[in-house]
């Protein structure tokens, strides 16, 4: 294989997760990845593009993907097989804290001479408690690291101590452990993400290595693709890792920053060039301010592309702005969490605004020519009964009739799983918010991800719910809700029946863990259900097959990769 100076890797959540007896559960129904959480952070993309304009060569691998596309993928005789004297490892989200480790001991196994380094949220938060593992070499902290990752590769090739390197935690020549400032964090984003796609396009020409590079499985039917607006965040949502809060308290970044109107429109352009598929802007484009907001959109009606955008919102939005969001992106998917129907859980979780608010926005979005209208709801928050829970699918019954069954009108329930974010209020504050956290060091989240039943790895209860009905809630909400969409004609019957048969089966099954692992025979049992479970966990996620957009037969352009290959844009 040829040789690189950086292989960014991307493990799966558990390892070995072909060969372990795991029900995974409704933990990933809402997003395109599965349970194995196999997609990769944009970042490895920044990072890649930005050394690369510093001279190095950098190559991602995401063996999550690899190994669950072949079954005899092997990804020990793989990872031998790579070339690099520097090996980044993503424990960016906490779910690969299983994988992440395992796939570090399989470099320094086969690579002992190399250097290890670990990035994202989760490394970050962790940092100390990695640097215990003899396989990690470095944690490099925050949201931003091009910059200094760029620098430890420049000490590294000269054989140079990394003190002056910021954000890094690294062991001196005593093994003892460094920790230096955590002063990069940068309040201008112009110097990275210029053209990190195109350069994704032109390392997969490169190392003829499309698998490697695919940020989840189907990815290549359905060519989603992301585009940030920012790093950081406005919102101080309890449950989430990704809060201002959390962010100030643990990524040292006091304020979000933004990119540029025309950064976003550049990214657009870019992705327009090899891919039909959507184009998911991120983030509420309101977080900087009105006038931001408006300035992207005119920019994206410019800009020629015809992908069929999706856009956030995090609060209700005037009646204007939605109007202009059908203008400038026509058939336009809108996504908005309110959490729960109760106004008083949408509070104490961090959302305040009105449920006439809410749906007067629903109305405009729908009126303003959506194509698609995704509305999220949650189970596990502060203030939320079980019998709280059924009264958000009843509110969705509402809405159903309101909107006159509009099919565009997508509803969704799930649990907040597998974990309450490191960072997010109520893990930091649980008595304030009402939470229980059951594990709290990264060893703890570790051995909990090899649970037998996703139940036993979420990492929080409720002052108003335990796990057993934060799980019971979940599948019978998802059951109804399910129920709904088919009565009102909003999901083909089929599909209805498909999620109906998962979610049967896999409640069913649930209880059958609970009782084995109440004093059943765990040992003897576990192996004999493996296929059961295993097919269970293959089933169809109905969920995720309502999320997706249609896409046409131009899913992606070769000629536009190309032209990136060629002209380096
Ligand atoms: C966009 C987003 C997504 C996108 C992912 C897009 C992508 N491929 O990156 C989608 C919607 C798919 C998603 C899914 C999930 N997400 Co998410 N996501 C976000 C969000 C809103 C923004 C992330 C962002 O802007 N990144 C900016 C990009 C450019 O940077 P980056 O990818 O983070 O990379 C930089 C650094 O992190 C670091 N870095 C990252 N990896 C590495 C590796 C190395 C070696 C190094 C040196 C550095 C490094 O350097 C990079 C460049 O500077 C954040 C919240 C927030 N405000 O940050 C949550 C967030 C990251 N997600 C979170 C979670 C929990 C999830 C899910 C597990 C949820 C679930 N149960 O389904 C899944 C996991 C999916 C998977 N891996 O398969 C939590 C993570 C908390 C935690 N500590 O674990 C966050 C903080 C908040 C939240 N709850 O949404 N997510």
């Amino acid at each position: 294989m040829s040789q690189a100076d950086l292989v960014l890797l991307h493990a799966p959540s558990v390892y070995d997760f072909r060969q372990k007896t795991i029900l995974h559960g409704p933990v990933s129904d809402l997003i395109p990845p599965s349970p194995v959480f196999e997609m990769y952070p944009i970042g490895f993309a920044s990072i890649a593009e930005y050394l690369e304009r510093a001279g190095y060569r950098v190559r991602i691998v995401n063996l999550a993907v690899r190994m669950m596309k072949d079954k005899n993928f092997d990804a020990g005789a793989f990872i031998r097989r790579l070339k690099s004297p520097v090996f980044g490892i993503d424990l960016h989200w906490l779910v690969h804290a299983h994988g992440a480790i395992e796939v570090a001991k399989l470099v320094k196994q086969y690579h002992p001479e190399a250097k290890v380094v670990f990035g994202g949220l989760s490394s970050s938060y962790f940092y100390r408690e990695l640097m215990e593992y003899p396989q990690i070499d470095y944690v490099m902290r925050g949201d931003s690291t091009e910059e200094p990752l760029r620098q430890l590769m420049d000490c590294i090739k000269r054989g140079a101590e990394p003190e002056a390197v910021p954000n890094l935690v690294w062991r001196d020549s005593q093994g003892r452990t460094q920790e230096n400032p955590f002063a990069h964090v940068p309040a201008d984003l112009n110097g990275v993400m210029v053209s990190h796609y195109a350069n994704v396009v032109r390392s997969v020409i490169r190392y003829r290595d499309l698998a490697s590079y695919v940020p989840f499985r189907n990815w290549l039917d359905y060519p989603i693709t992301a585009v940030f607006t920012c790093r950081g965040c406005t919102e101080n949502c309890v449950i989430c890792g990704g809060s201002g809060s959390a962010f100030r308290g643990f990524y040292s970044r006091d304020k979000a920053v933004f990119r540029s109107p025309e950064s976003v429109a550049r990214d657009v352009r870019e992705i327009g060039r090899f891919s039909g598929g959507p184009i998911f802007i991120l983030g509420d484009l309101r977080q900087p301010g009105d006038s931001y907001a408006t300035e992207v959109l005119q920019l994206l009606r410019k800009s020629g592309v015809r992908n069929q955008f999706i856009l956030e919102l995090f609060t209700p939005a005037p009646t204007e702005l939605v109007r202009q969001m059908g203008i400038s992106c026509p058939r336009f998917c809108l996504e908005i969490s309110p959490e729960s129907h109760d106004p008083e859980v949408r509070r104490a979780s961090g959302r305040h605004y009105s449920t006439e608010a809410l749906e007067q926005t629903l109305g405009d979005a729908l009126d303003a020519g959506c194509g698609r209208l995704d509305v999220f709801f949650l189970i596990g928050l502060p203030k939320q009964t079980s019998q709280s829970v059924m009264g958000t699918v009843d509110y969705c019954d509402h809405l159903f009739q309101r909107f006159k069954a509009d099919k565009r009108l997508s509803l969704f329930i799930a649990p907040l799983s597998p974990f309450l974010d490191p960072g997010s209020l109520g893990f930091e504050q649980p008595e304030r918010y009402g939470y229980r956290v059951l594990f709290r060091t990264l060893e703890e989240h570790r051995q909990a991800l090899l649970s037998p039943s996703w139940k036993y790895s979420l990492n929080y209860e409720t002052e108003w719910m335990t796990r057993h009905q934060i799980a019971d809630a979940a599948y019978e909400s998802i059951l109804r809700l399910n129920r709904l969409k088919a009565k009102y004609g909003i999901i083909p019957r089929k599909l209805a029946e498909a999620g109906e048969r998962r979610i049967l089966a896999a409640q069913e099954m649930m209880h059958r863990m609970d009782d084995l692992l109440a004093g059943g025979n765990l040992e003897e049992e576990l192996p004999r259900l493996k296929p059961i479970l295993d097919r269970i966990n293959a089933y169809p996620v109905s969920e995720t097959v309502q999320l997706e957009l249609p896409v046409g037969w131009i899913k992606l352009k070769p000629w536009g990769a190309l032209w990136a290959w060629v002209t380096g844009r």
